[in-house]
């Protein structure tokens, strides 16, 4: 059995005119994001340290711990897989409104960028000056949740431990040719000033508002290492105070409240 497989899409291939036509969706969904989970795949089967990784996040998170020699493929095939992963998950067809649909995450752009129009500028512009092929992303900084625009060269993922910050990836374009050529050849700011309608805002927000989820597994698994006949009390307390510091930081930064119903489930 394969190790990992290739996400099914939400979505049909053909709704995201003028962005990306139907062929292109299709041929990079089924032959390149396939080809890096084969690669993948291959690469887990011939290294037995990849082999105790559930996920290519955990995999890329423990990127400089892992062998000098394995590192070259997990940077492209791991790194691979989980770009595109995620890239899936941040599109939609379905016109949102950022401010509508993701409304912390517009309320921490327009805090951070000073106005929805820069950010978008200054997301082009990176993406424009990325030369070569690669990523644009909107991340979080793990602890300050500050926004900060980055690109990463080829396959490498923002998800790798090699960056002067834990960045938790908000949202990701493909700037690879692959990804668009057939219907804007070279023209890559035109590519890019279509994909402003095709993002999904609601996970955009989600990814922005379950940050801490990170944490919260670790301080489960921690927990769970005690076998402490007290420990299902302290992991229920970490989560508790991990979403009310989470609460406070967003009512204070970006001045959001949080559903009651989340804090005290
Ligand atoms: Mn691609």
């Amino acid at each position: 059995m394969k190790k990992f497989e290739l996400p099914q899409l939400t979505y049909g291939y053909q709704y995201f005119e003028p962005f990306v036509d139907a062929v292109t969706m299709e041929i990079h969904h089924t032959r390149h994001h396939a080809g890096y989970i084969n690669k993948l795949n291959e690469l887990v089967e011939e290294n037995k340290v990849l082999q105790k990784y559930k996920t290519a996040s955990k995999i890329l998170r423990k990127f400089s711990k892992l062998p000098p020699g394995v590192q070259d493929g997990v940077r492209k095939f791991a790194g691979g897989h989980w770009n595109h992963l995620f890239f899936w998950t941040i599109l939609s067809a379905a016109d949102q409104e950022p401010a509508k649909h993701g409304p912390t995450i517009y309320k921490a752009i327009l805090e951070n960028f000073g106005s929805f129009e820069n950010f978008k500028e200054q997301f082009t512009s990176a993406g424009m000056s990325l030369f070569g092929s690669g990523w644009v992303w909107l991340v979080a900084l793990d602890y300050s949740l500050d926004l900060e625009i980055i690109t990463t060269p080829n396959q490498d993922s923002p998800l790798m431990d090699i960056y002067p910050n834990i960045y938790r990836p908000i949202i990701g374009l493909d700037l690879w040719e692959h990804s668009y050529y057939l219907r804007h050849q070279n023209r890559r700011d035109q590519y890019i000033s279509h994909f402003w309608r095709f993002i999904d805002w609601m996970q955009a927000d989600l990814n922005f508002l379950s940050l801490t989820g990170y944490r919260i597994s670790m301080g489960k698994r921690a927990f769970n290492d005690l076998l402490d006949k007290s420990a299902k009390m302290h992991v229920d307390e970490f989560i508790r105070e991990e979403k009310k510091r989470l609460a406070r930081k967003l009512k204070e930064k970006y001045s959001t409240d949080i559903d009651e119903s989340w804090l005290n489930p």
